[in-house]
């Protein structure tokens, strides 16, 4: 199976690509994750990008705040599906890296999900490895319906409460 490349601004990032990691391990994804910043480290992300289809990677997460330009760099040096998520920064709550991140200019697609959402976008990355592996599509549908399960025991439990 290719791999889920990761790559986040900073280390700081931490807490939401945790999420992702976490969804990742359950389901069973191979996955790399490095601190490559479009900013600080301009020339370790684009090789990084430039490199990631031939060192076995089929998508990439990419999560960064505040300007947030990593996923777009990313996105402009390979033609592997890029996910970006947009992290919660210090001002504005994470609207700016959310703009930043969702609206790219049209050749150079980003597909952008929730502020901090880094279990929809591990999520997310299994899906389109799923499209050619039978294996891991079958744990994505076991993990729906164990979610589905858990939502209902709630249900169950709020009517036993109320
Ligand atoms: C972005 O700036 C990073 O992705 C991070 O979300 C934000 C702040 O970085 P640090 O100052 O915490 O390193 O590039």
């Amino acid at each position: 199976m290719r791999k889920v490349g990761i790559v986040m601004g900073s280390d700081s990032d931490l807490p939401v690509i945790e999420k992702a990691v976490k969804i990742l391990r359950e389901l069973d994804v191979p996955f790399e994750a490095h601190v490559y910043s479009a900013h600080r480290t301009p020339e370790e992300a684009r090789s990084f990008a430039l490199n990631a289809r031939e060192n076995g990677f089929g998508v990439i997460l990419a999560a960064a705040g505040m300007a947030a330009h990593l996923a777009g760099a990313i996105a402009a040096n390979t033609t592997l599906p890029v996910i970006g998520i947009p992290c919660r920064g210090p001002a504005l709550d994470g609207m700016d890296a959310l703009l930043s991140t969702v609206q790219m200019p049209s050749g150079i697609p980003v597909a952008t999900v929730g502020v901090g959402s880094g279990a929809n976008a591990a999520l997310l990355a299994a899906e389109i490895l799923a499209v050619e592996d039978e294996t891991l599509a079958a744990r994505l549908a076991d993990k729906r319906r164990a979610d589905t399960r858990a939502v209902l025991e709630k249900d169950a439990g709020i009517a036993r409460r109320l």
